[in-house]
């Protein structure tokens, strides 16, 4: 049978921007307007009914003048830390519809980026609450609804808030978000909806459920016909050790019923396991938890949508994100290759060119190739867990082809092995691995290219200086002014007229031996081949000898020369053309 499910709605956002308080915030309306059933408590959830958010909201849900057909709102809290950062289902996100927590006073920080960049991959339909406004200093709490509260608050406070808010309308613009103040926005499909509120005082809230269950509906009605009877389709939560259960699995169900004794398969690493339902465990009722006879009361069975705990033999190589099915018997090879075909749909694993991503789960990992795939970036390997031996020695497999790519890129995991030729980029924050990695990519880009350019003959440019000459030959000593470039041991020198007559054999500085003399200093040099009067004389300008191969590779690196040394290696390249006239012609211009 066919029927509407709850919508299932995560809260996302930066650390302490008040998910928690928000969900709280709601539950507590929820129990206040009205005795039993306002709420269920699900494992990892709150289901709150329609009815209930109609109560809380009020004449609200009139305004928008719609039927609904949702059974309620299922909400998720995504807690600061990032394994939840992406809870995922085959082809999306295990979110329907999200609520994106910004606290007014604080703005957009790295999670909020990162849980938007998660919404735009996934295409999740979301709403901003524009949370702690009861912060703005000198802010009234009034008890009427948020429009009017604004409207009753003094001039500065109003235009304090708007400021703050287009302000947030502005940053949002530029990632791309086209967002609006909820009551001035005409078109749902194309501006996300930002509602003020105060999860401290409630101000805004029923306005928020309001906006959310409006959108769900709407948007969500067709998506959201599941098969209550089937069998059950969920998404691993986290694996934990309960006192006196063992080892249990929290899942989110999102389609189908399951019930105590079901065949069920989870998808793994490796393979899929395949166990029975031992038991199903839902969150127990306050006063008994008080009564610490048990955190959870067990169960016949759960419909979707639900949040549910689960008891099973086999289960501890479970790995949170993973996909979960109920089966019949005689269906369970089938329902393990769907799975298993799911999760390598996910996992990457070739011999090509490409970096090595790890990610603590599922969701994650797919996010993580999600935008590197968006980036052009191409990956080798893909997978789940710690850095291995294995990841190591492919990453470090493109060392010797390109070394940018000998790098791993590992989203909140420990980085504990490490090796010379292998970079390892670790983060908890998706959108920042992506951040260092093209950081470090130019970094490592640029160290390369200067290594690249000491290789060569660099434009130089100096004056033998009058009264300093030290020897006259055998291994001339003169002084000399670097007038341009850096002079370096080594380096061959011609004359103004182009002919090569010597080289740098030693630098010499208040009787210290240098490698080099950049330009404005004065050193002494020793020069083989020459005797002072006859091929070089005081006052002379020597250049450095670039030879026609090194000029064609320092115009690809002209970027590491001053313009300085471009001037320098012009004025070489006429005098070069003196002797030779097609000398670097092929070179276009510097
Ligand atoms: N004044 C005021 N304080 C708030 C409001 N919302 C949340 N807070 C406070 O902000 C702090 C963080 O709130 P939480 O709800 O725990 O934030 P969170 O986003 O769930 O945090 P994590 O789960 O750690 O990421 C708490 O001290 C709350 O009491 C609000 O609207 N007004
Ligand atoms: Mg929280």
């Amino acid at each position: 049978m066919k029927s509407t499910r709850s919508p299932i709605c995560t809260v996302m956002g930066h650390v302490d921007h008040g998910k928690s308080s928000i969900l709280d915030k709601i539950r507590g309306s929820a129990i206040v307007k009205s005795e039993a059933g306002a709420i269920t408590q699900a494992i990892g959830a709150s289901i709150i009914p329609l009815n209930t958010i109609k109560k809380i909201c009020g004449d609200l849900l009139k305004q928008l003048n719609m039927g609904f057909t949702i059974p309620g709102l299922l909400f998720i809290d995504t807690p600061g830390h990032a394994a939840f950062t992406n809870l995922r289902k085959r082809g999306g996100n295990l979110a329907d519809i999200a609520i994106l927590v910004i606290d007014v006073n604080e703005g957009i920080k790295p999670q909020t980026i990162e849980s938007i960049e998660i919404l735009k991959q996934y295409k999740t339909p979301f709403v901003v609450a524009l949370n702690k406004i009861d912060l703005i200093s000198g802010w009234q709490t009034k008890k009427t609804n948020i429009l009017s509260s604004i409207n009753e608050q003094s001039k500065t406070i109003q235009q304090i808030l708007d400021t703050k808010l287009y302000e947030l309308v502005g940053k949002l613009s530029e990632i791309k978000i086209n967002s609006e103040r909820f009551d001035r926005v005409d078109d749902y499909t194309k501006q996300i909806a930002m509602i003020p509120c105060s999860a401290k005082t409630g101000e805004g809230i029923p306005e928020l459920l309001m906006v959310l269950t409006g959108l769900a509906q709407r948007f969500l009605e067709k998506c959201l016909e599941c098969n209550v009877d089937g069998s059950a389709k969920g998404t691993i939560l986290e694996v934990k050790e309960e006192k006196g259960l063992g080892k249990t699995i929290d899942v989110i169900i999102y389609d189908g019923t399951l019930k105590k004794g079901d065949t069920i398969v989870i998808a793994g690493l490796e393979k899929s396991i395949t166990t029975k339902v031992k038991a199903l465990f839902e969150p127990a009722p306050l006063a008994e938890i008080r009564d610490k006879k048990s955190n959870f009361k067990s169960v016949k069975e759960v419909r979707a949508a639900t949040g549910v705990k689960i008891s099973a033999l086999d289960i501890d190589d479970v790995v949170s994100g993973m996909p979960l099915r109920s089966c019949q018997k005689k269906d369970i090879e089938k329902t393990k290759q769907e799975l298993q075909q799911e999760v390598e749909e996910v996992l990457i694993e070739t011999d090509g060119e490409g970096i090595v991503i790890k990610a603590d789960s599922l969701g994650s990992l797919e996010a993580l190739i999600k935008l590197l795939k968006e980036n052009n970036v191409p990956i080798r390997r893909a997978s789940i867990g710690n850095i291995t031996k294995k990841d190591i020695a492919e990453a470090e497999s493109n060392y010797e082809k390109d070394s940018l790519k000998s790098v791993i890129l590992a989203f909140n995991i420990k980085a504990e092995l490490v090796k010379e030729n292998v970079k390892i980029i670790s983060n908890d924050i998706i959108y920042k691995i992506i951040e260092d990695y093209d950081k470090w990519k130019k970094d490592k880009l640029l160290e390369m290219q200067e290594s690249q350019i000491d290789k060569h003959v660099k434009p130089c440019k100096i004056k033998i200086m009058p009264g300093y000459i030290f020897r006259q030959s055998n291994q001339a000593i003169v002084g000399v002014d670097v007038l341009a470039g850096i002079l370096k041991v080594g380096m061959p020198l011609m004359n103004s007229q182009g002919k090569e007559i010597t080289e740098v054999k030693s630098i010499q500085a208040d009787k210290d031996k240098l490698e080099k003399a950049e330009s404005g200093k004065q050193v002494a040099v020793s020069i083989p081949k020459v005797t002072v009067g006859r091929q070089i004389n005081e006052n002379d300008i020597l250049y450095s000898s670039i030879p026609e191969e090194d000029f064609k590779k320092l115009k690809d690196l002209k970027a590491f020369l001053t313009k300085e040394e471009i001037e320098v290696i012009k004025e070489i390249a006429e005098i070069k053309r003196k002797d030779n006239v097609v000398w670097g012609v092929w070179i276009s211009s510097f």
